[in-house]
Formats: C-alpha cells, structure tokens, sequence
C-alpha cells in the first residue's frame, strides 16, 4: 500500500458524535510524547497534518485523517501523563471507552511504546485493554533513530515480554528517517483486508 492522499477530517471531544461512513478505521494508541501525530505525519509523508508537540499531554481530542479516500486513522488520545489532574483522567478514560464500544468499523490498533524504555504500567493496561477486549493490534516501538543496533536488540525482547507478543511481530520505525515504515504499511494493509467478521 502507498499513501496518495491524506487530509484532516475533524477533532472530536466525544466520539457518539462523529457521524462515520461505514470506512474501516485504523486507531493510533500511547502514551503522551510516544510520538502518534508524528508517526501519523511520516506515514502520510506530510509535515504537519497531525500537530505534534515537544509538550507532553496536548492531544485532548480524537483526531480523524481520512487516507486515499478508503479508510479512517484515528490519532487517539495519550495516556500516562503525569502532570494531569484526576478528573482530566476521568475524562479520558471516558473518552477511549467511548470510541472502542463505537468504532464497529475499527479494523487495528497501532499500540506505540517507545523503544527506549521498558513499558509503563499504563503501556500495559492499554495492552491489556487491546487483548480483554479482542482488538487486532500491532505493537510500534518508536523513536528507533535513538537506539544503536545493540541497544534495540536488547530492548525488543523486554517490550515483547511485558506485551505479550513475539519480538519480531514489533515494528521498529521512526519518525525521523521513516524506518518502519514500508513494513508498517504492509502491516496496514493486511490488516485492512480482513473480514469483519474477525473484528469482535
Ligand atoms: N528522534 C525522534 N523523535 C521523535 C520521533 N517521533 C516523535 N519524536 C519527537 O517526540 C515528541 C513527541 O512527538 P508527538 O508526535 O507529538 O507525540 P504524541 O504526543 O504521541 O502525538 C516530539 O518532540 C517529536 O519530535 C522519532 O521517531 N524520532
Ligand atoms: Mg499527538
């Protein structure tokens, strides 16, 4: 697959309210900073289409891109930043379970972890939200332009482990010089492709 269009649809505070069109969706989870606009922006070859921040903890709203006029990405949310009050969690919390009991057109997940660290507990609860509730995810290992070679060797085994998938179903990518992505849209691709019926 190659991305020939992309633009922006809309930002949404709560998803009841997006009208859909029946097109597949592809949502992009993580942690605030993880770097899900600019993963979204490298594969959209598009420098600013989702905003992205040196700022942890901007994203408010679910952001719609529509891709070659044929299926939705979803720029979700981060969690786990610490800096937010209890009620702005809350208010989070809403928002996702609002989006994954709407999102019937919701094909995959893209759950980004970053490549340097071992997964937070909330990197775990997400991935443990994705497996509870049977939604096809890949795991994305961002930022791979900061790890040697050495480093990333060591890392992947951790991230596998903590996520319960196999090292070498992780995509490595990076925004930076777009390392990943070939593999990634591939990964986007045959995901697009499945049945709906194997989407619970
Ligand atoms: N070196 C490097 N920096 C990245 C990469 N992806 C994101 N960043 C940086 O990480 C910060 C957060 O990125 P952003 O896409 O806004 O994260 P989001 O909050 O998950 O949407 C920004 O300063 C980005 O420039 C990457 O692949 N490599
Ligand atoms: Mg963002």
């Amino acid at each position: 697959m190659e991305i020939k269009t992309a633009t922006f649809v809309t930002s949404l505070p709560r998803y009841t309210s997006f009208p859909g069109i029946g097109l597949p969706q592809i949502a992009v989870a993580g942690r605030s900073n993880v770097g899900k606009s600019s993963l979204i922006n490298s594969l959209c070859k598009a420098r600013n289409l989702a905003k992205t921040s040196a700022t942890p903890g901007k994203t408010r709203l679910i952001n719609v891109f529509l891709i070659n006029n044929a299926f939705h990405l979803i720029d979700l949310p981060g969690y786990g930043y610490a800096q937010v009050s209890k009620k702005e969690k809350q208010s989070w919390g809403t928002m996702m379970e609002e989006y994954f009991s709407h999102s019937e057109h919701l094909k995959h997940v893209l759950h980004l972890v970053d490549i340097r660290h071992e997964p937070s507990n909330d990197d775990k609860q997400m991935n443990a939200y994705l497996y509870g509730h049977g939604f096809p995810f890949s795991v994305i290992a961002t930022k791979a332009d900061k790890l040697s070679r050495a480093q990333r060797g060591a890392m992947l085994p951790k991230l596998a482990r903590n996520l319960a998938v196999q090292p070498w179903e992780i995509i490595p990518y990076s925004s930076q010089n777009n390392e990943g992505r070939p593999q990634l849209l591939t990964r986007m691709e045959e995901a697009l492709a499945m049945p709906d019926e194997l989407v619970l």
